[in-house]
């Protein structure tokens, strides 16, 4: 489906690669302070999907221009939530084109009258293709469903009487080759199969593109002259805490900055002036992983002040940042947060909920967590997409290490691989890297879930990707996740970098082939290796007694070829909350723990080597497209999609405490942990 205006503006430039940081401005998430304040824009709005043969009479009578209800009828929209599941109507769940959804909002009198105030207005993110327009003039667009954009809308709120304004935004979910995730428009032409003009989204991924409004939208304030955006990097020296960082600001060259450190008693530990600077913090407190240390998640707040003169008298700014002081690094075989062995005990989630679809929602966040921390999971990855930042707050504040990933999930077309994918692919992860660099929680990129990595154009697709990625953020380690068999992976077969640097090895292949997996080799870029595998599921099914086999051989050959250090980041079996069968079949509980129990005793042995974590697939029931291997959705989860336990759960949860116990940095047994004041007993 054609996205229509917005489509050209998709178009995108020369490529960008080995450059800093492109993208213009920062992306610091909205907080109240002296000098800011927010409206949030969260609750019902107008709502209209536009069911019109070419999708575009929204564009075509330009519904922008007046009050939604005016054009036609409306629909109550909540925001934030998707909109598929929250109606009765079987065309909007799989409705594919352009939504509209609009709010009338009122401001406060000084946002509209003071010309020393800038409005700006946040969408946490909009799925898939974004434009919005303020009382009926385009003020922004975007590319890209899981990421925040901005407007400054200061002089369109303040150039009248109006107190009020009307915010319009058009969404559409359609997926190209070209987006990400990337997916195809299917047209039925058979007219005696199909009605005329029938046409189907199809995907690559495992989960259902929900679409609309999905997390909160908001208006906010700051000065004309402001902080812009801050990036913090930390490290030690002995006992020294170090904190690197950079501030920029916007509106002026001429103002001043300072710089204070406040401990969690809001005493002043450290304090800087200028916009670049090192806060040094004598015996500072490590921001420390959840169950890896008495006292996890310890945060320290970054207090930005800006200060200035303009003619029309003083100007200042206030932020403050929470700020995390621990280190990274990546050995042969060890992942290590703060110089010790960390070992990822985690799960993959999704953000998926009954009705809700990917609407970001408090209550279903809270219960989340307080599974996790139930489970004793200290990890998690955000398969298949960035998550809300209010999730990435959350990490940082109970110690939920994360490997966050980009929308890269299902690439397994030649076109995706092509410069415009790729353009848009450098693109995202500066969107990422932009919001996420300052989350201690964040310990490592992920590029990419299961792309066809042994395509030709995969090697200098995501050589690109990852050193951009490393250019944009030194700090981290990035990885992709794959879910090549050694044996097929044409890039691991000759992708060793062992075997460049000695006499060149006798291939099988012939010269052609041989190209083609030089180009395809793609795990040489990854720090560490990530591999999801489900043998007795998808292969050799109801099988659990060769897994022991298989996974000790997956792992071996990957190590023997890298010398990296491997996750297993997925595994798991679907399972159906409440079938039993002794001995165990495929999709009852028993099955899912007995296949669990199989790979727990291979990680048992590796992770003594070179194994730094398991992440299990997945932490809950989600939706997917409809096919005849999904009932109701994908549902390998430990817990439904309800959050309720099945018994893989229980089992999981004993090992994890256990796991905590034996990579425990340093004091006794660990029986229950407190963040901030919950306790959390195994
Ligand atoms: C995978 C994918 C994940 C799927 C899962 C499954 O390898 O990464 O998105 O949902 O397998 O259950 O098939």
């Amino acid at each position: 489906m054609a996205r229509g205006p917005a489509g050209a503006a998709a178009v995108l430039g020369p490529l960008l690669w080995g450059c800093a940081l492109a993208l213009q401005g920062g992306m610091l998430y909205p907080r109240e302070s002296p000098s800011r304040e927010r409206k949030e824009l969260d609750g019902l709005w107008s709502f209209r999907a536009d069911f019109s043969d070419n999708r575009r009479q929204g564009f075509e009578q330009q519904w922008y221009r007046t009050p939604l209800r005016e054009s036609g009828p409306t629909l109550d929209m909540p925001v934030p939530s998707s909109f598929n599941d929250v109606g009765q109507d079987g065309r909007l769940r799989s409705f594919v084109g352009w939504v509209w959804y609009e709010r009338e909002v009122t401001l406060p009198q000084r946002w509209t009258q003071d010309l020393g105030t800038r409005v700006v207005l946040r969408i946490g993110s909009a799925h898939y293709y974004a434009i919005v327009w303020v009382n009926g003039v385009h003020v922004a667009e975007h590319e890209g469903g899981h990421l925040p954009f901005e407007a400054d809308v200061s002089k369109l709120v303040q150039s009248g009487p109006l107190s009020s304004c009307r915010i319009t935004i058009a969404i559409n979910n359609t997926l190209t080759p070209h987006t990400l995730p990337p997916g195809t428009i299917l047209y039925q032409k058979d007219t005696s199969k199909y009605p005329k003009g029938y046409f189907v989204q199809n995907t690559h991924f495992d989960f259902f593109n929900y679409a609309g409004l999905h997390r909160p939208v908001l208006l906010y304030t700051t000065p004309t002259i402001y902080i812009d955006d801050i990036t913090i990097t930390t490290g030690m020296d002995q006992n020294t805490g170090l904190v690197n960082y950079k501030v920029f600001v916007q509106g002026s060259e001429h103002f001043q900055l300072e710089v204070r450190l406040l401990d969690e008693e809001g005493k002043v530990v450290a304090q800087g002036t200028g916009d670049q600077g090192q806060l040094q913090v004598p015996s500072a407190y490590l921001w420390w992983p959840y169950l890896m240390h008495e006292h996890p998640a310890y945060l320290y707040s970054l207090e930005v002040r800006l200060t200035a003169q303009t003619e029309a008298g003083p100007v200042s700014d206030f932020y403050a940042l929470p700020v995390g002081i621990r280190t990274v690094a990546v050995t042969e075989n060890q992942f290590l947060i703060n110089g010790k062995p960390f070992y990822f005990h985690g799960v993959n989630k999704h953000e998926d909920a009954d009705i809700r679809g990917k609407g970001f929602d408090w209550p279903l966040l809270v219960k989340d967590f307080n599974l996790l921390r139930w489970l004793g999971a200290n990890s998690f990855r955000t398969s298949h997409y960035p998550y809300a930042e209010e999730v990435m707050q959350l990490c940082d504040r109970y110690g939920i290490v994360v490997i966050d990933e980009s929308p890269g999930v299902g690439i397994v077309l030649t076109q995706s691989y092509s410069n415009v994918s790729l353009q848009h692919h450098l693109e995202v992860m500066e969107e990422l890297v932009r919001r996420d660099k300052n989350h201690p929680a964040v310990v490592m990129w992920s590029v990419a879930n299961e792309p066809a990595s042994y395509l030709k154009p995969a090697g200098y697709y995501f050589k690109t990707l990852i050193a951009h990625t490393k250019d944009l953020d030194p700090s981290r380690p990035v990885t992709f996740v794959t879910n090549s068999n050694y044996e097929a992976d044409l890039g691991v077969r000759l992708g060793s970098p062992h075997l460049f640097s000695s006499p060149l090895p006798v291939f099988w292949c012939s010269p052609d082939a041989c190209s083609n997996a030089l180009q395809g080799r793609t795990a040489p870029y990854v720090d560490v290796i990530c591999v999801n595998s489900y043998y007795s599921w998808y292969q050799d099914y109801g099988h659990m007694e060769v897994i022991q086999l298989q996974l000790a051989t997956q792992f071996e050959k990957w190590y023997r070829t890298y010398q990296k250090p491997i996750i297993q980041s997925e595994y798991g079996a679907e399972t159906i909350a409440g079938f039993h069968q002794d001995p165990p079949l495929m999709f009852s509980e028993e099955y899912q723990k007995g296949l669990l129990e199989q790979y727990h005793l291979v990680l048992d042995q590796k992770r003594k080597e070179y194994v730094v974590g398991e992440l299990i697939w997945n932490f809950a029931d989600f939706m997917t497209d409809q096919s005849p291997q999904r009932a109701m959705g994908n549902k390998k989860g430990i817990f439904t999609r309800q959050r309720q336990p099945k018994g893989a759960a229980f089992l999981l949860r004993e090992r994890y405490w256990k796991l905590a116990n034996e990579t425990r940095y340093h004091g006794s047994a660990v029986k229950s942990q407190c963040v901030g004041n919950s306790p959390f007993t195994f």
